[in-house]
């Protein structure tokens, strides 16, 4: 019996000692380390720093190109380094690093410190394809930003599509997950993951963000579609909607569009639900409270823009959108104007295109080409992307990269394409939206992810 206690006692003792080992982070004995900031960066070197870990006699360094540490910088690769820091030399100007350490004795190896990044100053050796759009774009007197809508999933660091991104593109819009419908999924529940993403994405790769879109009439969850409150009730959850995501991105998120598509076809305000529960004035007041909420988390630089869709030729509406912004003006509410661009290749005309933005210029408000891609096929008379039609597209393309890069600096702000490959886009075989059951070839880059004649289009432009 004595033996049996003494026994159960060890046991418990063994099982804490081993517990209160894990909650310290120990590993065999050894603590890991904690990686700190970088210090003295310059365009070929940095100091890597960590903390003491005790009993440990020295530290392993690992400097790398990635994150995952695929590959190393020569010479640290596991570097031994007896000090708590190490001056990390023979790098490349305008570059990111990630290092991480882990503390060694005799007998020990710690697990992995935290990953610290760093970007050493001064400007890449890679010399810049001039022949990437945003490369030519920021070369200009007057640069502008050129985006591109995207999906969390794509944004997988080494895939296709980030290889894209990072290379042609200086902006991003959300193309569905920053709407309201994926985000609010309940009065007062969010879910943040892919939006989240999305902006962390832009932020870390210097690439800017604008937010698409807090209000709009097809991104309805169905709670509050079918909300039984009051209208008063209804407009406060909007109001709350707005404020809890502008809040949470300030300063991350540089633009939002505040409402989306708030006039008709036939150029009265539209039918929703926001007009019926919140009355005519529900637009001024979705702008009010966006710049309440941004003014409230201190982001003075917040540009709200209203976007609408096919006004350039549809003069009802056109006139509808302005009637709109004028009173966003009037109430210093509103900063830009978003063109959302889903063009044929047969129309708006370019004078039609000018008309329409240039009202917006002489407001003195921003421009954004916002959603623009190409139908080619809009009667469904092709089955193929023929070469005829591939450039007509090409010079399509340049037709409307020429107007926007004319526009004064003051007025310029993004031009967003709708997606990367053809046949991703929302565009081909679109029997809801469009009424167009069959292929097409909208965007700048096919299938294969080949650049087309509508990106030299694009970059001819530029010119
Ligand atoms: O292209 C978008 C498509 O993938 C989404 O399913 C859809 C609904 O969220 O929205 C599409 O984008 C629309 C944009 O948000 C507003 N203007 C019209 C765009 C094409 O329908």
């Amino acid at each position: 019996m004595k033996n049996k206690i003494l026994l159960i006692c060890t046991m418990i003792l063994f099982s804490f000692t081993s517990c209160s080992n894990e909650n310290e982070g120990m590993n065999n004995g050894l603590k890991i380390p904690m990686a700190n900031a970088a210090a003295d960066v310059t365009n070929t070197s940095f100091r890597a720093k960590w903390n003491y870990v005790s009993l440990s006699k020295t530290y392993l360094l690992d400097v790398s190109l990635s994150p995952d540490f695929a590959t190393f910088v020569p010479n640290y690769n596991s570097k031994v380094v007896t000090d708590l820091n190490e001056v990390v030399t023979g790098l490349d100007g305008g570059t990111k690093y990630y290092y991480r350490v882990r503390a060694q004795n005799e007998s020990q190896i710690s697990v992995y410190s935290n990953v610290i990044t760093v970007i050493t100053t001064g400007s890449s050796v890679i010399p810049e394809d001039p022949t990437f759009l945003k490369v030519k774009a920021n070369k200009l007197a007057n640069p502008f930003f050129v985006g591109v809508a995207i999906k969390a999933n794509q944004l997988t660091s080494g895939s296709a599509y980030d290889v894209v991104l990072k290379n042609e593109f200086s902006s991003i819009s959300a193309e569905y997950e920053m709407k309201m419908d994926p985000i609010s999924t309940a009065s007062g529940v969010y879910n943040w993951s892919a939006a989240d993403k999305i902006v962390k994405y832009g932020n870390d790769n210097g690439i800017n963000v604008h937010g698409h879109a807090l209000v709009w009439h097809n991104a309805v969850p169905a709670w509050l579609k079918n909300f039984k409150g009051t209208d008063a009730e209804f407009a406060l959850e909007v109001k709350k909607y707005i404020t809890d995501v502008v809040t949470r991105y300030a300063g991350k998120v540089k633009s939002w569009d505040v409402v989306n598509e708030a006039v008709a076809d036939n150029g009265t305000m539209r039918s929703t639900v926001f007009l019926t529960r919140m009355g005519p004035d529900y637009v001024k007041d979705c702008f009010k409270w966006a710049r309440e909420a941004a003014n409230a988390a201190g982001d003075k630089d917040l540009l709200l823009f209203y976007n609408d869709y096919a006004t350039s030729d549809n003069l009802p509406k056109q006139n509808q959108v302005y009637v709109i912004v004028d009173a966003l003006k009037a109430a210093s509410l509103i900063d830009g104007v978003g063109f959302q661009m889903h063009n044929t290749y047969l129309s708006p005309t370019k004078a039609q295109i000018e008309t329409d933005i240039n009202k917006a210029v002489a407001k003195g408000l921003k421009i954004h080409i916002s959603e623009l891609d190409m139908a080619m096929n809009p009667k469904g008379d092709i089955t193929t992307f023929t070469n005829e039609r591939n450039l007509l597209q090409k010079a399509k393309y340049k037709e409307i990269v020429k107007i926007y890069n004319a526009l004064p600096k003051a007025n310029k702000y993004a031009l967003t394409v709708w997606g990367f490959k053809d046949n991703e886009s929302w565009i081909p075989f679109n029997s809801v939206d469009l009424n167009r059951p069959w292929n097409d070839w909208p965007l700048l880059f096919d299938a294969n992810f080949k650049i087309k004649s509508a990106h030299t289009g694009f970059l001819e432009g530029l010119d």
